[in-house]
Parts: C-alpha cells; structure tokens; sequence
C-alpha cells in the first residue's frame, strides 16, 4: 500500500485526473458486461461498450481544473463519488426493471411500486466491491502534497481529446444505426452504443426539450393525424352493438399475467373462477402488456385514449394536462355515458387526481371514499376484497349507462398476504417472489368472484359488460428463472414473450362465450370495446385495433420499438423466428420495423406536442 501510495504521489494534475476517469471507466465497463444483461453482443457492441463512454468521462473530469490552476480535490473526488453512486443506483434500477433510469422516472419516483419495499433484496454483498476505490483514492488523495497544476496548454489539449473521443462515439453509433438518436426509446441500443454516461446526457436533453415541443408545434401539425385512421372493417359486424347501452365496468387485474388462466399449482387451479368466466366470455389469450415506466398508468392510459405510453416516464406525470380524446369523452359524447373511476389508493398517486380531469371521468372514488384500516389494507392499500365490497353502494349510485374502471392493487409486487387471505398454498419454486405470486393471484381471482356475487345480488350483474384486464407483469425478469420452474419451461425469447402476455376477458351476460385468438396489446381494448358497444371507431386518433376484425399481419408494438409479428419476434435489434425462436435476417423483420418506428414517433408526437388540442372546436 505504501508503494502504492509513493507512485500515487508522483502524479501530476492530468495523470491525476486520468487516473480517476480510468477508475470510473473500468467500473462502467464493468457494471455494463456483468450487471447489464445486454443481451448478445458482436465484437462491434462490445468495442462500443467498451469506448463508449471514454470521452464524456474524460470531459466531465476535467471540471475538476476547468475553472482553476490546479486540480480540485474535492471537485475530482465528488465526480467519482456521484458517478459511483449513478452507476449503482442504474445498476438496482436495472435488476428490478431490466431497464435504464431516466431523469423523467426520478420525477415519479414515490410512484415506481417495487422498489421502494425491496431494494435490500436487489443489493448484494458482491457490490461492496463498487465502493472499495472511494476509501482507497480517497485516502490518497487527500493526503497528496505534490503538485497537481494543470498548465492552461495541457488543458486545452485534453479537453480537444476529449471531444474528439465524443464525436468517434457518435460516428460509431451511426455506423451501428442511423435510427439509433431517432430511436432513442430503445434504451438498450443507446446504451450499448453510446454508453451508460452519454445516454444519461441525451436523456436529460430530450427531458428538457420536451416540454418546449408544444409552444412549437401549430395546427397544421394535427394534420398527419387526419390520415391516421383504422381502415373500417365490415368483419363481425354481428358483434357490432351487442353491449350498446350496457353499463360498462372494467376491473383491471393488477399484475395478473395470463400464464396463471387454466394453470394449477399443487394440483389446485389458481384462478378458478376466472377460468369457469372465460367459457361464457370472449377471451383474448394473446394479448401483450405494452407498459413501459408507468406501469398501471400506462394501462390505464392505453386503455383510455389507445395512445402509446412515452418511453421514459409516464405520461399521467409528465403531459396530464394536455388534451385527450379519450374513452369517458367519446362515451359521454355518443351515448351521455357517465364515467367513473375506483381506485384504494391515495389521490395523487401516479398523479390520477390531476390526470383524471383531462380524460374526462366524473368522479373518482379514491382511498378517502374508502375504510382502510389496518386490518383491511396492504402494501399500497387497501385490500381488493373490502375494495370491491364497499365499491358496490357506490356504483349503485352512479347515474346511467355509466363506465367504471376500477383499479385493483393486492397482487401486486412483493406480493403480500395477511395469514386469512391466503386462499391456496404457494408454489415450490426457488423463487419467493413466484410462490407468493400464486397467493396473490387467487386472492384477486377470488375478490372477483364475490364482487360478481354482490353485482347479481344488486341486481346489476345482468345489464353490464365486464372487461377484465391484467395490467402488466407481475413477475419481472429478474425472477424469470422461478417462473420458468413453476411452468416447467425453458428460458428462451419465444417463452419469454409468452409470458408478456395478460389476460383479457369481455364478459357479456347472456352472450355466448368464445376464444379469440388474435394477437394484440392493451392499446386494442378500446376499438374492442367501441364495436361491442356500438359506436364507429373511426377519427379517434387510435393507435388500436377492434380485436375481432384485427388484421394478422399488423405487429403488436413494445415501447422499446421491439414487436411481435404474425411469424417474428424483434427484441434488442434482433429477429426471431417466432416459432421456435431461431435468430433470422434482420431483413424479415424491417417492415415491421418501420411500422413500429412510425407509430411511436407519432404518438409521441401527439402527446409532446399536445396535438389533440386541435381537433377540437
Ligand atoms: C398503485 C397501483 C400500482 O396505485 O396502481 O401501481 P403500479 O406499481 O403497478 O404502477
Ligand atoms: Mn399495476
């Protein structure tokens, strides 16, 4: 250590400097192979992994003796503090969610469910070892007496190899894809191709630029969304109509994956009523979760306007007060719906209270309207079986036709139970979090059952339609290897993709039940739901599909710009046969490619520039 410490000492201000980037530099290398599961990488990703963020790391440094003739100490040592500290924080967020912070999810962070309970069960002794530099640099560098100036020549030079490194990363980015800036919800791609530190820099600057986009935007930008609507369909038109008139209530399933319907564990069903409900429903058992960083609402907001979600943070925080064409509004504008929301938890929570103004719901029942008490609520709130419960006088009450959506939240991560609730003995897989799973998900199959129970009991069972929906992941790739044991399956991209599949139930009393077996997202729910009800879904600016009439060869669109087609599945820039998961030409997959790119520019489009404030008179 001494020795070490006599060559320490010898450094002048740049090999200083140097040192300390080289440090930040090898954890950030290292943070990317081992901690990011960057899925398969060329020579090429792996040569911009390693370079990519080279030149920002070098440039940030230099701040350390920008402004002074030597070196600051503290300066230099607060940069690797901080970049320690953002490469750890990345490196949690990415275990829970296998995705990259973004300024905009900070913003909503008491919002991000999971990791606030469990981020001690997402730490590992093994991490100490990103921290063992700071006591040893720091002990150094503090008890450094040589001198560390920094002559004004030197400084230019280095600050000129600095930025000359920037640009080559740049360069090699658009040799790897021209689409790569363009694309820059494809987190993964920007990451592997620019660096971890870079993309940081181009997210806060697309986060500051957003909110300028809509004093840009001017009417004659609405126009593209003129041409933008769903050809018309003469398809099914038997089923066109066959809700019109009915209340509407729509429960979604939190977390509730569709692998769970029909599946038993321990020989038990774990959703058995569920499974008796689809026989008399029309049930869709290939529909994908399309949520990105806001979870629930961003179901809630597919469901709703048939809009995509923005790729970093969610749009009920970030745009809810622009203007939406939204499912309360066409209802109320068509057919003098009503429209209300239930939800168990606070008010502002995902900023619903705010956002739930702009998509036009009259009332919202939030955890106020509710009794919680201990003894009736957990983790979020209260507990979906006295949630329905004391929903029904509420719903007793709304005037008619009305659309509810109520919100359900007991199953969602970790997957908590009081000792009474648990209804089914958990799995026996290695993964906790999977055998609690099963718990939850009964629990909610159950308080379905019962709040059906009370509906007929009320008399409001027979003249509603019910829309069950799961509204994204429960179990997050992290424990993908437990579910991969519960379902005895093997880990690869077409099970993987298969398991981002959610249940979707439309029940209509007295109508024959009947499997559907197109392939979708939550974003088609709406146009479902239009059609049964009887309203045309055209010059809705939607993004969705009716799902009886949806056309095959249409891709079902992930945030990250990734897709599944009628054959192929487009993951991480990479095209799978989706059959048997076999890696194909990229080629295959480019139509599709362009129709995902397209679509999500222009949603994103229509919300940045709050474009639908100009359909309106
Ligand atoms: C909280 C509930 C759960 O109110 O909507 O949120 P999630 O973490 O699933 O987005
Ligand atoms: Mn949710």
């Amino acid at each position: 250590m001494r020795n070490l410490y006599k060559l320490f000492e010898k450094l002048t201000g740049i090999q200083l400097t140097l040192l300390v980037a080289s440090i930040l530099w090898g954890k950030t290398v290292i943070v990317s192979f081992v901690g990011f599961n960057l899925s398969n990488h060329s020579i090429f990703d792996s040569f911009l992994i390693l370079t990519g963020s080279i030149g920002s790391l070098l440039l940030a440094m230099g701040f350390s003796f920008y402004f002074g003739q030597k070196v600051n100490k503290f300066i230099l040592f607060g940069l690797l503090l901080v970049g320690t500290g953002v490469l750890y924080g990345d490196l949690l967020y990415y275990r829970f969610y296998n995705d990259f912070v973004t300024l905009p999810v900070l913003f909503q962070f008491d919002n991000v469910g999971g990791l606030s309970a469990s981020t001690l069960e997402l730490m590992s002794w093994w991490d100490i070892l990103l921290f063992v530099d700071l006591f040893i640099i720091g002990s150094f560098l503090f008890r450094k007496k040589s001198d560390i100036t920094v002559p004004k020549q030197r400084k230019r030079k280095y600050v000129m190899v600095s930025t000359s490194f920037i640009m080559i990363t740049i360069c090699f980015a658009l040799i790897k894809s021209v689409h790569i800036f363009s694309e820059s919800y494809d987190r993964e791609q920007m990451v592997k191709s620019i660096g971890l530190l870079n993309y940081h820099l181009y997210d806060i600057a697309l986060s500051i630029k957003a909110p300028l986009q809509p004093l840009i935007v001017t009417e004659a930008d609405a126009d593209v969304l003129e041409d933008y609507t769903q050809p018309k369909s003469s398809e099914r038109m038997d089923l066109f109509g066959v809700a019109e008139g009915r209340n509407i209530i729509l429960i979604t399933l939190e977390s509730m994956q569709n692998f769970v319907i029909d599946h038993k564990v321990n020989g038990e069903e774990v959703t058995p009523f569920l499974n008796e409900l689809i026989k008399d429903s029309f049930y869709f058992p290939q529909i994908y979760d399309q949520t990105a960083q806001g979870k629930t609402s961003d179901a809630e907001l597919m469901i709703d306007t048939s809009l995509y979600p923005l790729a970093s943070g969610s749009v009920f925080v970030r745009k809810p007060e622009n203007t939406f064409n939204s499912l309360p509004h066409l209802l109320k504008e068509n057919k003098d719906y009503y429209s209300a929301v239930f939800h168990g938890n606070d008010r502002t929570f995902w900023n619903r209270d705010v956002m739930y103004e702009s998509l036009g719901y009259d009332k919202f029942y939030s955890k106020e309207d509710y009794t919680v008490t201990e003894a009736t609520s957990i983790n979020y709130g209260i507990k979906d079986i006295p949630f329905f419960k004391q929903s029904i006088p509420y719903l007793e009450d709304l005037p008619k036709p009305y659309y509810a959506k109520l919100i359900t939240l007991t199953n969602h991560f970790p997957f908590l139970l009081d000792e009474e609730d648990i209804f089914i003995d958990e799995a026996d897989t290695g993964e906790d979090v999977v055998n609690r799973y099963i718990t939850t998900a009964r629990y909610l199959d159950q308080s379905i059952e019962l709040f059906f129970d009370k509906l007929k009991e009320a008399g409001m069972y027979e003249n509603a339609v019910f829309v069950l929906v799961g509204d994204h992941y429960g179990i997050s790739e992290k424990y993908e290897k437990g579910l991969s044991e519960l379902l005895d399956e093997e880990i690869n991209i077409a099970n993987h993709m298969k398991q981002q599949q959610v249940p979707l139930i439309i029940h209509i009393p007295g109508q024959a039940g009947e499997t559907i077996t197109a392939q979708g997202g939550i974003i088609d729910i709406r146009p479902t739901l239009l059609h049964l009800l009887g309203i045309s879904a055209d010059h809705h600016y939607s993004f969705g599909h009716n799902l009886f009439t949806r056309d095959r060869s249409h891709p079902v669109i992930f945030r990250d710009g990734s897709f599944l087609s009628e054959d192929y599945i487009y993951k991480n820039n990479i095209c799978y046969r989706k059959e048997d998961g076999e890696v194909v030409n990229t080629k295959n997959c480019e139509v599709y490619a362009d129709v995902a790119r397209q679509e999500l520019s222009l949603s994103d489009h229509i919300i940045f520039g709050d474009l639908l404030r100009f359909t309106y008179d």
